[in-house]
């Protein structure tokens, strides 16, 4: 490869990592305090029972993450089986752990 490729492959890596950390909003370590909640909304987008995750689009949580479509482990694998593509749903999330879904629960399909 040429040199010129290979800085052009390094730029592109680093434009997506400051994206990344642009986009997830960065947690100051709270030694010893009390994570932060946020209320955590979105639509599945796809559910992987196997590997016990789903990937959803939230919407914007001020302070946690901007809108995006993110996959995500659960955790409480037993809820995956009431998940499916378009589902909303919504759940709790805590400061600087985007990995997790807890505690999630089905949003009532509107009442006509
Ligand atoms: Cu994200």
């Amino acid at each position: 490869m040429s040199f010129r490729r290979i800085a052009a492959i390094a730029s592109t890596l680093v434009g997506a990592l400051v994206l990344s950390v642009v986009m997830h909003a960065q947690a100051p370590p709270a030694a010893g305090a009390a994570k932060k909640e946020h209320a955590f909304k979105g639509k599945v987008e796809a559910v992987n029972e196997k590997g016990k995750m789903v990937t959803v689009n939230n919407e914007n949580i001020p302070g946690w993450m901007m809108s995006m479509t993110m996959t995500y482990k659960v955790d409480k694998e037993a809820v995956l089986k009431d998940l499916k593509p378009g589902t909303l749903i919504t759940a709790t999330v805590y400061e600087g752990d985007f990995q997790t879904l807890y505690n999630i629960k089905v949003t009532p399909p509107a009442k006509k």
